[in-house]
């Protein structure tokens, strides 16, 4: 096997990608199906799937969608058997899916944290624990967990989101500790500030917060989901066989900049 381009070649790969009807899940999505992996992906609102597979097919690409609330264990653990049936043994797990909830903490109720909590971090243990056993059986495969600048920093009002995407930096080195001698590499992706409709509210015209990011970002720019498909297709494929534990940040320098002088 020649290195390039074959080391990223997704050929023969399932991947499955966490809320990827829309935004960062379904450019992930799209960029492992360019790179040649079968898609399968959720969602936790059948018009939202309805939607995405719509999309996917727009997009030339045939997806499988599932119904499926990644907190609910059980029916996690029904999808990936249905998947193990329908499309085949999950290869590549990517846990996109996730909330955030902008509250001053002294305001926020502990059900939201826990929210937060349940879907971004207790999640990714459901999903991981749903697929590493076929993993182990088939030897190997690649779990890529969607972090963020908040697993490296905090800011105001987002209390619960970055104890669960800290969190989640720490359960990837866990698990790529764990499971590293069954030939399963888990890494992560920490996208830095992306326009989706995550960050919608954060970008409207005249918001503070659009000149603060930009102001932040070396690129003098928001990210765009089309920046994270190489760095995801890298950390699926077999390039990056001895790559784990990682956390690739996609920021546009965010992280290595004090920020630009008023
Ligand atoms: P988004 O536009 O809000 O999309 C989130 C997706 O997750 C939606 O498809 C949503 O489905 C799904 N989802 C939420 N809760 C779910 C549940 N319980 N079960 C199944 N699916 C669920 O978010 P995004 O901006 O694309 O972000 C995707 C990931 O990247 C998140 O983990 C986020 O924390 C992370 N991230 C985002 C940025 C950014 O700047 N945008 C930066 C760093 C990290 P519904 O639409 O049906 O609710
Ligand atoms: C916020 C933003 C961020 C981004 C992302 C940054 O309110 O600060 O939503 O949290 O979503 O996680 O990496």
């Amino acid at each position: 096997m020649s290195f390039y381009p074959d080391a990223f070649s997704l050929k023969g790969k399932v991947a499955l990608v966490t809320g990827a009807s829309y935004g960062i899940g379904f450019a992930l999505a799209s960029a492992l199906a360019e790179a040649g992996a079968t898609i399968a992906f959720n969602d936790i609102n059948e018009d939202f799937l309805a939607q995405g597979l719509a999309a996917y097919e727009a997009a030339g690409i045939k997806a499988h969608g599932y119904l499926c609330d990644v907190t609910d264990e059980p029916a996690v653990q029904k999808m990936v058997a249905q998947i193990e049936r329908e499309v085949g043994t999950v290869d590549i797990l990517v846990n996109n899916a996730g909330i955030i909830k902008r509250v001053p903490m002294h305001e926020m109720a502990a059900s939201e944290f826990r929210q937060v909590i349940d879907i971004d971090l207790t999640a990714p243990f459901i999903l991981a624990k749903a697929v590493i056993p076929a993993m182990i059986a088939k030897g190997g495969g690649k779990i890529i967990n969607i972090c963020s600048m908040m697993s490296e920093l905090g800011r105001e009002t987002v209390s619960a989101y970055a104890a669960a995407k800290g969190g989640l930096k720490m359960l990837t080195r866990n698990i790529a500790s764990e499971y590293g001698a069954h030939n399963i590499q888990c890494n992560g992706i920490g996208p830095g500030y992306i326009e989706t409709p995550q960050t919608a509210p954060l970008r409207t015209p005249g918001h503070p917060f659009n000149s603060f990011i930009l102001a932040k970002t070396p690129a003098n720019r928001w990210g765009r989901t089309e920046d994270l498909k190489g760095p995801a297709v890298f950390l699926a494929s077999s390039a990056s066989d001895f790559v784990n534990g990682h956390v690739l940040y996609v920021d546009g320098g965010i992280l290595a900049y004090i920020g630009k002088q008023p």
